[in-house]
């Protein structure tokens, strides 16, 4: 991993269906993010809350499609931010917003592995697979789009940023899944992308649905994105969020990914999305999720003392 992080903060919430994940970016670092990634060793570069052009007005065929011109905006300022970074050397950690921070988040670092001759992969942490396209989405909520977008699904390039590069849907690897709507299930499978639903976790466990997508990683010598939603967390423990689905991971499986996630020295980006502060109970979930970036900045089990959230 490299030694040098960059936190871009993305106060977005214009892809999700409530307000509150403007206030992200700010709760993770009250919850101590910065300190504790210094007190890891890193070297920490925040560059503080990134800012977007205005909207400009976009429309689309699809009228329940909300926010799309300011998508479209955040969507571009956080592309060429972490382009920056990562062409910087540095790993971009990417303080959300909601979760179509990705659209930006993605497309920047998958720019700069292409560039490097490199394979971009993605590892998707989520109750939800986010796989609907402009055309397809019903609650017109942008936060269900961006790995169709990321992966170069049809209908996204009349709207959003060109792609400089796609990501190659057989590379991308959904964990956590628990919620898909009917268009997400058929085009997922015609699509080849990884998903290890809750169902999988729960007989095959962590260890070896990980270790595998691990082991393509490291055969491919590609670069890893990890995107983080709070709703991957099963609600009980990360109350936070504006989509919450029963039956996600537990405290422990979420910190054994993390955990893995650090051993195996493949991470080169990561998103941290969907917290929304409004939901919160006395910060324990922004207290949670920083602790989780601590686990997969190298934090260990006999590190951490005993707390409760
Ligand atoms: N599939 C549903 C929709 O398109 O509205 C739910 C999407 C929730 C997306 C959250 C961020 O993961
Ligand atoms: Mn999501
Ligand atoms: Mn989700
Ligand atoms: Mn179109």
């Amino acid at each position: 991993m490299a030694l040098n992080l960059s936190l871009i903060g993305a106060p977005v919430e214009t892809g999700a269906s409530q307000p509150g994940c403007l206030m992200g970016p700010d709760a993770l670092r009250t919850a101590g993010i910065i300190d504790v990634l210094r007190g890891l060793g890193y070297g920490v570069r925040d560059h503080g809350n990134a800012r977007a052009a205005p909207g400009n007005g976009a429309t689309h065929a699809n009228t329940a499609i909300r926010n799309l011109g300011e998508t479209i905006a955040w969507s571009r300022a956080l592309g060429d931010m972490g382009y920056r970074a990562a062409a910087e050397g540095e790993l971009p950690v990417f303080l959300g917003g909601d979760h179509s921070i990705s659209m930006g988040s993605v497309p920047a670092v998958t720019r700069h592995a292409a560039e490097q001759g490199r394979e971009q992969f993605v590892l998707w942490l989520d109750a939800h697979p986010d796989f609907h396209t402009l055309d397809t989405t019903e609650s017109g909520n942008l936060h269900g789009t961006p790995v169709a977008y990321v992966t170069g699904q049809p209908g996204f390039e009349d709207h959003f940023p060109p792609l400089h590069a796609t990501v190659d849907p057989r590379n991308v690897c959904l964990f956590g899944i628990r919620s898909v709507d009917e268009f997400e299930r058929e085009n997922l499978t015609r699509n080849g992308v990884s998903v290890h639903d809750m169902r999988a976790i729960d007989e095959h466990g962590v260890p070896s649905l990980l270790n595998a997508f691990l082991e393509r990683v490291r055969a491919a010598d590609g670069r890893l994105h990890v995107s983080l939603d709070v709703d991957f967390l099963d609600p009980t423990i990360a109350p936070a969020v504006g989509t919450t689905v029963p039956g996600g991971a537990t405290f422990r499986e979420a910190h054994l990914v993390m955990e893995m996630l650090h051993d195996s020295g493949l991470v080169t980006s990561l998103d941290v999305v969907e917290l929304n502060p409004f939901l919160d109970e006395r910060g324990r979930t922004a207290k949670l999720m920083v602790d989780l970036v601590a686990s997969l900045f190298g934090k260990r089990v006999m590190d951490r003392p005993t707390r409760s959230y």
